[in-house]
């Protein structure tokens, strides 16, 4: 019996080092120390042997499992290496190939005209503010002089998410939390920039677009002030030659109103398709702030006045960079982002 083991021993060894791959060695582990593999199964026979002869068999017989398992071990790891070595060899990475060119992004269009705007603001004294794009009617409506009969409230203007919440159409709710804030004392000066919604869609409506509307609040604040205001923008905005012409209009928040019109970019003033022959293209609505919202956001109208303004982005940058279709800010088409680098 003993020398069965030895038999054993020898072709068990010799399976182990010939194994080819790790399923192969799997096999030949299983039959040579699985449940009915052969070293089982000659220990199971020991009770065929001489007596005297028997406990040196089994220590034998350990000593054996022993040394397979750790053989086969040493076998795993080195096909297990080898496995590894081969697979490094077919992804060799070839370190002398041109590297692939990496494409670097760019402000979106909208952004670059509105980081514009806001330096011009900052310049004159402006600071940045932002509300949440989710208003209730409150802010959005009620606060603005804007009762709840007029058009402006209608459901098919307006993107509402419960009866009091609606996402903001204007971003006036953030002048009028602004004051708030700092009624009745101090002076306000900011500009709001931020998406608006409204339910319109074609090629000069989009349902969220982008607006910066302007508050200036203080004492002695004049319709004159803002006109100089709004023309410094847009000298700094659109060319130091520009002109503005402001025409009376209504807002519910401002009184008195005006439309404000900035001399043709394309024609100069000298009529043609893009300012339909007029000369003229409106970019800006203003006034001075209406008393009942400076009383309701907690300014005495006696003490204070103050004009406000404001102005879609897309138009402006449609007017800049003489776009025809509002929709290609929003298609993320690269061909069109690309051309702003
Ligand atoms: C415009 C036109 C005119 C405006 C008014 C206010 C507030 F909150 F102070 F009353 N914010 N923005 C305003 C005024 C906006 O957009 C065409």
């Amino acid at each position: 019996m003993l020398t069965k083991l030895k038999d054993l021993e020898k072709d068990a060894k010799k399976s182990i080092e010939e194994a080819g791959s790790l399923e192969d060695l799997k096999e030949t582990r299983v039959r040579l120390l699985g449940k009915k593999g052969d070293l089982t199964t000659l220990l199971r026979s020991l009770g065929t042997a001489p007596p005297e002869e028997r406990p040196v068999i089994g220590k034998q017989a350990n000593i054996l499992r022993e040394e397979l398992e750790q053989a086969i071990k040493l076998k795993e790891q080195a096909l297990k290496d080898a496995q590894r070595a081969g697979r490094w060899e077919e992804e060799r990475i070839d370190v002398t190939l041109p590297g692939r060119p990496v494409e670097l992004g760019q402000k979106h269009p909208l952004t670059m005209i509105l980081d514009e705007i806001k330096e011009i603001f900052i310049g004159l004294g402006f600071q940045v503010a932002h509300g949440p794009d989710i208003e209730s009617d409150y802010y959005n409506f009620e606060a603005l002089n804007i009762p709840s009969e007029h058009p402006a409230r209608d459901m098919q203007d307006s993107f509402y998410i419960t009866d009091q919440y609606l996402l903001r159409t204007h971003t006036s709710p953030v002048q009028i939390r602004t004051m708030e804030r700092l009624a009745p004392g101090l002076p306000v000066r900011i500009i709001a920039p931020g998406k608006v919604f409204r339910r319109d869609d074609d090629a000069t409506h989009s349902p969220m677009f982008h607006q910066v509307e302007g508050l200036a609040v203080d004492k002695d604040i004049s319709f004159a002030d803002l006109k100089g205001t709004l023309l410094l923008f847009v000298r700094e905005m659109f060319g130091p030659e520009q002109k503005i012409r402001l025409r009376p209009s209504f807002f519910p928040f401002t009184e008195p109103s005006a439309e404000v019109d900035i001399s043709c970019i394309m024609c100069n003033g000298e009529g043609c398709r893009v300012c339909s022959d007029t000369g003229w293209l409106e970019i800006l609505g203003a006034g001075m702030v209406h008393p009942r919202v400076l009383e309701s956001s907690g300014y005495d109208p006696g003490e204070v006045t103050g004009f406000a303004f404001g102005m879609g982005v897309e138009r402006i940058a449609m007017l800049k960079y003489g776009i025809g279709d509002l929709r290609l800010f929003f298609s993320n088409d690269l061909r069109f982002l690309k051309q702003f680098g």
